[in-house]
């Protein structure tokens, strides 16, 4: 089993992982009502001269990572993919946050307990990865703002 997981772990994991200077997450979070699927919220900083853009995510904790969105239809809220991954322009930042855009776990290879980290690797194309560890905080109504 132990070898199983360690080789998944070296799929999934980029090789020039490597945090950029220039991004920054805070205020990072998962939150899981369901024991197939979860979200993942966080602030992301651009501190650097140009726009850099979220096109990806990999978790090891779930079969699949999408960036997603939340639009209203005919006063319904509805999750739709986002095409084209999301921009966040030099010297800003951009709140994923319930309601609003967030990272879509499916398929989660286990129920998602409180306490629990989740890995995630943030792919931010020509401005590089951002691996981070986000906390388990299924009562967190962070960002809940309507
Ligand atoms: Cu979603």
């Amino acid at each position: 089993m132990r070898l199983a997981a360690c080789a998944a772990l070296a799929l999934l994991l980029p090789v020039a992982a490597h945090a950029e200077a220039s991004l920054t997450l805070t205020d990072g979070f998962v939150r899981s009502s369901n024991p197939k699927s979860g979200a993942a919220f966080m602030v992301i900083g651009n501190e650097g001269d140009s726009e850099c853009r979220l096109t990806a995510v990999l978790s090891e904790a779930a079969e699949r990572a999408e960036l997603h969105t939340h639009l209203e239809e005919d006063g319904v809220m509805k999750m739709v993919g986002i095409d084209g991954g999301i921009a966040i322009p030099a010297g800003q930042t951009h709140r994923l946050e319930r309601g609003g855009d967030h990272v879509m776990l499916l398929g989660l290879h286990q129920p998602l307990a409180e306490g629990q980290t989740v890995p995630l690797s943030l792919d931010f194309g020509d401005c590089g990865m951002v691996e981070a560890e986000l906390p388990v905080q299924n009562r967190n109504d962070a960002g809940h703002g309507h």
